[in-house]
């Protein structure tokens, strides 16, 4: 059998496993916070930027989208963010002599968490046609090899220009300003593979594709509902927001198939009691649900409600706010609880419970992320979230709504400023009112779209501003083909990658600086703006000096490539925007609603909050003027017999597809990412022990699967048939084809698999001897 699973471990992969644990942060999260970071950054170092993270006059934490409250911590930073600053703190450089010593054919051999260790990129790279190294390039030549090869394309739609969500809000305008000048709406983003769910579900239903809710709803709420959502690990500051909003007197209801760390106790680590005590319970009822069971809850929850009547609806709101109730009413009366039980493993009494919570509660939040919005039927799932709430009323008033929470810290932002594959025609038309040029209309390649046009040679220069493409895209083997096919692929990065690795026939790197770095142009010290998950729009600016001299920002880097590609043909006046950032203020300004003043008040301390209809004025900007019930058939995944459902996740010692290390401390899984999570008896069944080993095999409905190899087989209380295991060792099993339907996410929280025994660990995992 071929065993061509890309990037295994060159490090030891030798997992050690406990029993997971039931609290989260305190102690054990200051003592690796202080490790991690002095490891990379010295202490000292550490101790300086940690304390400008997140605060009125630093930069935004580069770790999540979870938003900062109007009074702040001297430290108000977490331990994943503080891994998150120092990776990109690191003292560690990757110069190029790294690159005369590794040869390309070298570190594509590399596992991702050894090309995270090795530091920051400190110059422009070129890969020439048939070469094996990188070798440094002065930046105006490379901007001259992109400027040849996307002008010697039939159309700039055979170009695709992919965005990560760090990007600043003024390097996402300038972004997809050239993309549209140039010609082309294909600007495929991180958000296709996160929340595109939640845009398209929440645009249909409520006119806006945000959250609805700010910090401050959570303060004032009776109940909060967190549904696939690790927040212990992937938002730890949101568990002090819980804190908060328990201590004044809110319910928090978790719906999850894996009982959570944090969600289970909390021991804040920015009190004295959080420290030393035993921490808060957080959880009031956990739900532990079936992968892919969400839509059929909330629909037996929505039957339940109407049961109860009046006590549990509020009618005035739906007859004045709402279209499609009749519609829905008679969808969820007619809700099966047999089909209930089997789509969500759960009871009618357990729902009842969750009743009680709500029919006790004036108001409530749900809270959800890659949970909910990675599955076939992700869409449905979110609109059903949103008919419960419109039930008793809960959008558009204190203490009330939906908060989808986002990842990327700027990834919310990076939409605002339009980088979209199907743009709204107002946007575009505010751009060519703008600019005087005429944006193209016609919608563009989304990240899946983008991988197939690769395959197909429709698209031929891959250009992407941060991220790494290749190993947190669907279906590696599939999209490292299609990436080996471009002409050209262009990553603006700061560290080292996967993605760097696997390339078109010439590749370019082009080394930016982060966000904890301090940004000088011609016009003075620059600062940048982002936009949380809740709509807050605040300044960043770094303290330390850049790792490089050669580093170029983000914005310096679009303008000089849009110099070099466009030239004469362009009527935008590129050139001031690298001086002086305040002028691409100016021009969101005039383009983005919401953004009138922008350069006024995001000076003001705390930055300003967007407007958001729903939330203000209960005013929905849908195709009905109303806030829409859908009434959709209940759907839920169904498993062939001796097959498992596998969500792949995050561990706790990972952003994404860097890995800051080899445990998964509340999972109790230690050195060693190639685990398999496991129900006991779905291991017997399979003639399996905790500890033997597996390959994950995945069966796809065309006949073709798919292989990772050599897990290590984790007893762990999950519900039967569902498995887990890490993101991106297991992308290489989700098919390209198996995406949610309406918002094209790849459906990552349920692959069909089958275990297959083997008597040895996989060739990566076992220990290997390592040049480092
Ligand atoms: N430290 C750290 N922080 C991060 C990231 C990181 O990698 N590391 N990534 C950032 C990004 S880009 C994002 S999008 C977010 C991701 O944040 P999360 O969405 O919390 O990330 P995942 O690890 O994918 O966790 C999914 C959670 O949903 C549960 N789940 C899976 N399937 C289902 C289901 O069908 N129903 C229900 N109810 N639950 C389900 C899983 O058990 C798990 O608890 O975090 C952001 N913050
Ligand atoms: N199977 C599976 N696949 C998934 C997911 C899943 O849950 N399961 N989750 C999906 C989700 S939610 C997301 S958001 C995507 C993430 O997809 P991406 O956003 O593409 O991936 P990241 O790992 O966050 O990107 C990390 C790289 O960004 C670069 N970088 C870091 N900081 C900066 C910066 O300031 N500027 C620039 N230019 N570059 C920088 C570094 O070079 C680093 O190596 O993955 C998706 N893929
Ligand atoms: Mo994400």
């Amino acid at each position: 059998m071929a065993k061509k699973s890309p990037a295994h471990d060159p490090v030891q992969d030798a997992p050690h496993v406990t029993p997971p644990k039931h609290s989260a942060a305190g102690l054990p999260a200051i003592g690796h916070t202080v490790k991690v970071a002095g490891q990379q950054m010295g202490v000292r170092r550490a101790t300086l930027t940690l304390l400008k993270v997140n605060q009125k006059d630093g930069f935004d934490c580069p770790g999540c989208a979870w938003p900062e409250g109007d009074k702040r911590h001297v430290a108000e930073f977490c331990e994943n963010g503080a891994k998150a600053v120092a990776e990109e703190a690191t003292l560690r450089r990757v110069t190029p002599d790294f690159f005369a010593a590794h040869p390309v054919s070298d570190l594509a051999r590399r596992s991702g968490y050894w090309l995270g260790q090795q530091g920051r990129i400190t110059q422009p790279m070129y890969l020439a046609e048939g070469a094996d190294h990188y070798e440094a390039v002065p930046w105006e030549r490379a901007f001259s090899i992109v400027a040849d090869e996307l002008t010697a394309l039939d159309s700039p739609d055979e170009a695709v220009f992919y965005t990560s969500g760090r990007t600043s809000n003024e390097a996402a305008f300038l972004y997809q300003l050239f993309a549209r000048e140039l010609g082309t709406n294909n600007l495929p983003d991180c958000s296709n593979m996160c929340h595109e769910s939640s845009g398209s579900a929440l645009t249909e239903t409520l006119g806006v594709g945000k959250g609805s809710v700010l910090l401050d709803d959570l303060y004032k709420t009776d109940l909060i509902i967190v549904a696939g959502q690790n927040p212990g690990t992937n938002h730890p500051r949101m568990l002090s927001a819980l804190e908060k909003a328990k201590q004044a007197g809110a319910k928090i209801v978790t719906v999850n198939p894996l009982p959570e760390a944090g969600l289970e106790r909390f021991r804040n680590p920015q009190t004295a009691a959080g420290l030393a005590g035993t921490g808060t319970v957080l959880n009031d009822l956990f739900l532990q649900i079936r992968l892919g069971g969400d839509q059929a809850l909330f629909r037996a929850l929505g039957r339940l409600m109407l049961e109860t009547g009046d006590r549990a609806l509020d009618r005035d709101f739906i007859a004045e706010h709402t279209h499609g109730f009749a519609e829905y009413e008679a969808a969820a009366l007619a809700t099966d609880w047999d089909e209930v039980e089997r789509a969500t493993g759960l009871r009618r009494a357990d729902i009842e419970k969750l009743l009680a919570l709500v029919l006790d509660a004036k108001s409530v939040v749900v809270c959800w992320a890659m949970g909910l919005t990675q599955h076939k039927h992700a869409v449905p799932t979110i609109r059903e979230v949103v008919n419960f709430l419109l039930l008793g009323g809960n959008i558009g008033r204190p203490g009330a709504g939906v908060c989808p929470v986002r990842g990327h810290s700027n990834v919310q932002g990076d939409r605002t400023m339009g980088i979209f594959e199907r743009p709204p025609a107002a946007f575009l038309d505010a751009l060519e009112k703008e600019f005087g040029f005429a944006p193209p209309r016609e919608h563009g390649l989304d990240v899946v779209r983008a991988i197939r046009a690769l395959r197909d040679g429709t698209a031929k220069v891959f250009f992407a501003m941060g991220g790494n493409f290749v190993s947190a895209s669907p279906d590696t083997d599939v999209t490292e083909a299609a990436m080996r096919k471009a002409r050209l692929t262009v990553h603006v990065s700061t560290k080292l990658n996967r993605s760097h690795t696997v390339t078109g026939a010439r590749a370019l790197i082009l080394p930016t600086l982060g966000r904890t770095e301090k940004d000088r142009q011609a016009g003075g010290p620059q600062f940048v703006t982002v936009e949380d998950s809740m709509g807050m729009v605040h300044a960043s600016r770094g303290g330390l000096d850049p790792a490089s001299p050669h580093l170029l920002s983000e914005p310096a880097i679009v303008v000089r490539l849009a110099r070099a590609v466009l030239g004469d043909r362009s009527v935008v006046p590129w050139a001031d925007f690298e001086r002086d950032y305040d002028t691409i203020r100016d021009r969101i300004s005039r383009v983005v609603p919401g953004f009138d003043d922008f350069n006024a008040k995001v000076r003001r301390p705390g930055g300003f909050t967007l407007p958001h209809a729903p939330r203000d004025s209960r005013s929905f900007p849908t195709a009905t003027g109303k806030a829409n019930f859908t009434a959709a058939a209940v759907e839920y995944p169904h498993v062939p017999e001796g097959r498992l459902l596998l969500q792949t996740l995050r561990s706790h010692d990972q952003y994404n597809t860097t890995i800051y290390g080899l445990d998964d401390r509340y999972r109790g899984i230690k050195n060693g990412r190639r685990v398999v999570l496991l129900h006991p008896e779905d291991a017997a069944a399979n003639g399996l022990a905790d500890g033997d080993y597996a390959d994950l095999v995945s069966e796809w409905k065309d006949g073709t699967e798919r292989r990772a190899d050599g897990f290590r087989v984790v007893h762990y209380p999950t519900p039967r048939g569902c498995a887990a295991a890490y993101y991106p060792e297991t992308n290489v099993l989700v098919p390209l084809d198996h995406t949610a339907d309406t918002s094209n996410t790849p459906a990552s929280k349920s692959v069909v698999i089958r275990l297959e025994r083997t008597s040895e660990q996989a060739p990566g995992a076992r220990p290997a001897p390592t040049v480092r």
